[in-house]
């Protein structure tokens, strides 16, 4: 019998295509004893790696087998995790795009990303475009609470050819999530890493997003010479359904080695006496900026749970 490995590039309509080691598309559909298996881990996603069957006749592919994931990127529905949908499976690292000025970086927007990627787990990347706009050791001033934090900035320009290949080097070989507001410059930047590269990478269409129950499939875009970049709706929309207040702490990275240190055990770094991470904030090795950033999703989760908590009980009872 004829098989091959692949990975699933895009899925519409029960027909997923996969893109061979070899580098050819086949159009497969999911085999039937893998469409009944109701384990959500095991639903096929854009990013999976697939073993591909020839049918008896030669004349369809079909995903026979889904390898084991290494990461994932998931959305999951308000109310306890039931309806998790994997927006993209096997990535390796969610890169945030910026600008240092047109528009000027919204650092609330960007923690966000950056605690959603710690939600599941994945390492991000930051880069700030248009660096030439602006003095660029106040930039590197003003990020000097990322890199701190352990996050790698990139400071690029597309206009002057800044940074772009220390960039492309992050990419290669890797799946990438590519995200940011409009008009930061993350098509420019893979143009002009990619020439010729047609990517709509990080678009938000308004009109197919606003319905919480539209569904708008990640499309995984293979690079010229090696990785992957998935073209998402935007991360934003992953909002941080699912996530429980008590764990944003830890999505704050250089936050964890304070939490231990607070005296109790559910502190919330908000009034408690002897909270670690306060101390920390006061002797400057978290960035206040951060803190605040923390304390609003903080309360922005609060506020989900108290909205979503009653919903969740009814529902449970009547189980
Ligand atoms: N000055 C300057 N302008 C840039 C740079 N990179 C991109 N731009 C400009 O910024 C504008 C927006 O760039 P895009 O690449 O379309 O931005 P985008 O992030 O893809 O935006 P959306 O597709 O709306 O999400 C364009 O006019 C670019 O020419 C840069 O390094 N410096
Ligand atoms: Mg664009
Ligand atoms: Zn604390």
């Amino acid at each position: 019998m004829t098989r091959k490995e692949g990975v699933v590039l895009k899925g519409t309509g029960g027909l997923w295509h996969v893109r061979a080691e070899t580098g050819e598309t086949h159009e497969a559909s999911l085999r039937g004893r893998l469409k009944q298996e109701r384990e959500e881990t095991k639903k096929l996603a854009v990013g999976d790696r697939v073993m591909l069957e020839m049918d008896q006749r030669g004349a369809h592919w079909a995903i026979a087998e889904i390898l084991p994931r290494h990461s994932q990127l998931a959305r999951r529905a308000p109310g306890a995790g039931q309806g998790e949908r994997i927006v993209a499976a096997n990535v390796d690292q969610v890169v945030v795009v910026f600008a240092a000025a047109k528009p000027e970086p919204h650092r609330r927007m960007l923690d966000r990303f950056l605690v959603i990627a710690e939600a599941n787990s994945l390492q991000s990347r930051i880069v700030l475009n248009k660096i030439e706009l602006v003095d660029s050791s106040e930039a590197e001033r003003a990020f000097s609470d990322y890199v701190a934090a352990g996050y790698p900035v990139h400071f690029t320009s597309v206009k002057q050819r800044i940074g772009l290949d220390e960039l492309h080097d992050q990419l290669a070989g890797k799946t990438s999530v590519l995200t940011g507001p409009s008009g930061v410059g993350k098509s420019s930047l893979m143009n002009s890493m990619y020439p010729g590269l047609d990517l709509r990478v990080g678009e938000i269409s308004e009109s197919v997003n606003k319905g919480r129950h539209t569904t708008v499939g990640a499309l995984l875009h293979p690079l010229p010479d090696s990785g992957y970049v998935v073209d998402t709706p935007g991360l934003r929309e992953l909002g941080m359904w699912g996530l429980a207040s008590e764990h944003l702490d830890e999505c704050f990275r250089e936050f964890r080695p304070h939490i231990p240190q607070c005296k109790f055990g559910n502190c919330t770094h908000r009034v408690e006496p002897g909270c670690a991470v306060r101390q920390a904030v006061a002797q400057g090795s978290i960035g206040s900026e951060r803190y605040d950033s923390y304390l609003r999703l903080r309360e922005e989760i609060e506020d989900s749970e108290r909205k979503w908590a009653p919903h969740t009980l009814a529902k449970k009872r009547r189980s």
